[in-house]
């Protein structure tokens, strides 16, 4: 019984880098060879070692995925790299329940969420500590890290949402972040 009761809640947030500490927390580890075919340069990719660390997740999921009515909160970390001249991304996704919305913000660091919808026209918001990002249900988002140091971005999203990755690990986005000329450019893949 909680009645009365005067306590910590069982996770924490440390304000300087968004990660999270208490119980239970799930973490996952991308390395570049469990996403290397979201790149386009694949010449490239097999130079590089296969266990560079591309981006990881923390995540506190308070009730079971897939729950109706609850939330899931999340930090993602975006290591600074390139696969040739394309920014170090996540792997992106739709929800499978497409009136499922999302809030993504930057914490640290500079970079870009691509954002496609479901006709495949692809635009970007600028991340840097502070954006705040509202992400419709029916839009698919990537995180792109375009500086030199980690890009930290706070998550949170209904927890029956459900992550789709088919539609992109089939057809990716309808275009490419690059970088050209020292600048981050959307690149149309599909004209
Ligand atoms: C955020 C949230 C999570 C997502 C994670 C990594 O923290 O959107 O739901 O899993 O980013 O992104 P992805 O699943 O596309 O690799
Ligand atoms: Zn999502």
């Amino acid at each position: 019984m909680n009645h009365l009761k005067i306590q910590k809640s069982p996770v924490e947030l440390d304000l300087k880098d968004f990660s999270l500490k208490g119980e239970p927390i799930t973490y996952q580890h991308r390395v570049l060879k469990d996403v290397s075919s979201i790149f386009l340069d694949q010449d490239a990719i097999k130079k590089m070692p296969t266990e560079t660390l591309v981006y990881h997740v923390q995540s506190w999921l308070p009730v079971d995925e897939g729950t109706r009515g609850g939330l899931s909160f999340g930090t993602s970390t975006i290591l600074p790299g390139k696969v040739g001249n394309e920014y170090f991304m996540t792997k992106g996704h739709f929800h499978s329940l497409s009136d499922r919305a999302e809030f993504y913000w930057g914490v640290q660091g500079d970079g870009m969420l691509i954002l496609m919808d479901r006709d495949r026209n692809t635009w970007a918001e600028e991340v840097y500590p502070g954006s705040l990002h509202y992400i419709g249900g029916e839009i698919a988002h990537r995180l792109a890290n375009t500086g030199s140091e980690d890009l930290v971005v706070g998550a949170c999203w209904p927890s029956d949402a459900g992550h789709d990755y088919q539609e992109i690990a089939t057809n990716g986005f309808s275009a490419r972040l690059l970088e050209v000329d020292n600048n981050p450019v959307l690149i149309d893949y599909e004209k």
